[in-house]
């Protein structure tokens, strides 16, 4: 009787950690827009219609998961208790069973197909460019990002991530960069992305945007930022020494700011220079520092 209490008690731990972890996923009030927080659990808040699409996606299967999860507990623990040598000393001699044998082929092809078919029309819209109202090209590189606008102009320019005594109070460290890649709410971005010398890899979570930079393949990737403001994400592709050092950041402005952006940058003629002003070795430097201790 101990071990059946125990096993009890495990299953009570299991079942308050998936009722936890629902409720978790379903309430992003603890997470940020645009960035991690702390103690964060389930995905950051959406900012894209893609990423809402991700969201409720994952819901559902969470849902799914833990329906599958606490009917295979109810029949383990059926076994346990009810066939175990002392309860059921002489065990029944039945091998087969027609009508159980369908079923447990018959539902699970049934909860395919229900995944299956959200999974797809998701994957679809992730990859389905629509007609895009304007170009960015990101170009990753050991170890930051360089961006530039084919649609909008000449200008290109390096984004390196902000070394500690250059950050604003309102910047995240590790993750703010000197350059930001700006662009316009509500209008669809193309995302042009490939690699310099190694594979990374252009992310940004809120967005649901996740796509290999490679070099001599143009990748690409859309995204319809619904919300102004600024939006985080980091190479996701184990690109060598700083790898966790070029942080993207995309800042999400209305039409008129863009295009006054857009104004500016093309004036500006010391862009190319901007991010090689050699900050970038000693706020990678500083990071791993203060990361090591
Ligand atoms: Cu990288």
């Amino acid at each position: 009787m101990l071990i059946l209490k125990r096993w009890a008690a495990v299953a009570a731990v299991i079942g308050a950690l998936a009722i936890g972890a629902l409720v978790a996923g379903g309430d992003t009030a603890l997470a940020a827009l645009g960035q991690a927080a702390p103690w964060q659990l389930g995905f950051q808040d959406s900012a894209t219609p893609v990423m809402d699409e991700i969201t409720s996606f994952h819901d559902f299967l969470l849902y799914v998961i833990t329906g599958i999860s606490a009917f295979v507990l109810i029949l383990l623990i059926t076994v346990m208790v009810r066939f175990n040598a002392r309860a059921n000393p002489t065990p029944s001699r039945i091998t087969h069973n027609t009508t159980v044998e369908v079923a447990w082929t018959v539902i699970p092809v049934v909860i395919l197909a229900v995944i299956a078919v959200p999974s797809f029309r998701l994957l679809f819209h992730q990859l389905d460019t629509p007609p895009s109202d304007i170009t960015v090209k990101a170009t990753g590189k050991q170890w930051f990002w360089t961006y530039n606008y084919p649609d909008n102009g000449k200008f290109e320019f390096d984004s390196l991530m902000l070394q500690d005594k250059d950050r604003k109070a309102d910047q995240p460290r590790l993750l703010s960069v000197n350059n930001e890649m700006v662009v316009p709410v509500n209008k669809i971005v193309r995302v042009q992305v490939i690699g310099s010398d190694v594979i990374h890899s252009f992310t940004i979570p809120s967005f649901g945007v996740r796509i290999d930079a490679i070099p001599g393949r143009l990748n690409e990737t859309w995204f319809k930022a619904t919300r102004e403001g600024m939006y985080y994400g980091q190479c996701s592709e184990l690109c060598g020494r700083d790898h966790a050092f070029m942080p993207i950041a995309v800042r999400v402005v209305s039409e008129q700011a863009f295009n006054e952006w857009v104004d500016a940058a093309n004036k500006r003629p010391d862009w190319k220079t901007a991010g090689a002003d050699q900050s970038a070795p000693a706020a990678v430097a500083e990071a791993r520092q203060s990361s090591v201790r």
